[in-house]
């Protein structure tokens, strides 16, 4: 019996193989630059939350440091808002005012 065949009765179940599949926004992060906060502070929360190793961690703190911000990731809205929360908490409890935004691609 062959799959692809319309029923007996005349119904034709659309499958729509051309309609659009919406993708999900993504989201940058995005670690600005302060004064006070120390730099191996944001190295280390570069390392921690956003899996760079240390290298990578030290290059996108510098060009935070020189240019006023950098994109640190892109991601889905809900962990794009995990990881901002995830920062702006840890930079809290160790009392530096380091800030982290997400802004939609
Ligand atoms: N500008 C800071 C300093 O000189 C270092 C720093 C880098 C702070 C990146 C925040 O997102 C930042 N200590």
């Amino acid at each position: 019996m062959s799959v692809d065949q319309p029923p007996e009765d005349g119904v034709e179940l659309k499958t729509r193989p051309t309609e659009k599949t919406e993708k999900p926004p993504l989201y940058k992060v995005l670690l600005l630059n302060d004064d006070y906060t120390p730099m191996e502070f944001v190295v280390h929360i570069l390392e921690r939350f956003f899996g760079m190793n240390a290298d990578a961690a030290r290059g996108i703190m510098q060009t935070v440091h020189m240019k006023g911000l950098a994109v640190v990731g892109v991601y889905s809205h809900e962990i794009a808002e995990t990881k901002v929360t995830q920062v702006m908490d840890y930079a809290r409890r160790n009392q530096h005012p380091l800030q982290c935004t997400m802004e939609k691609e």
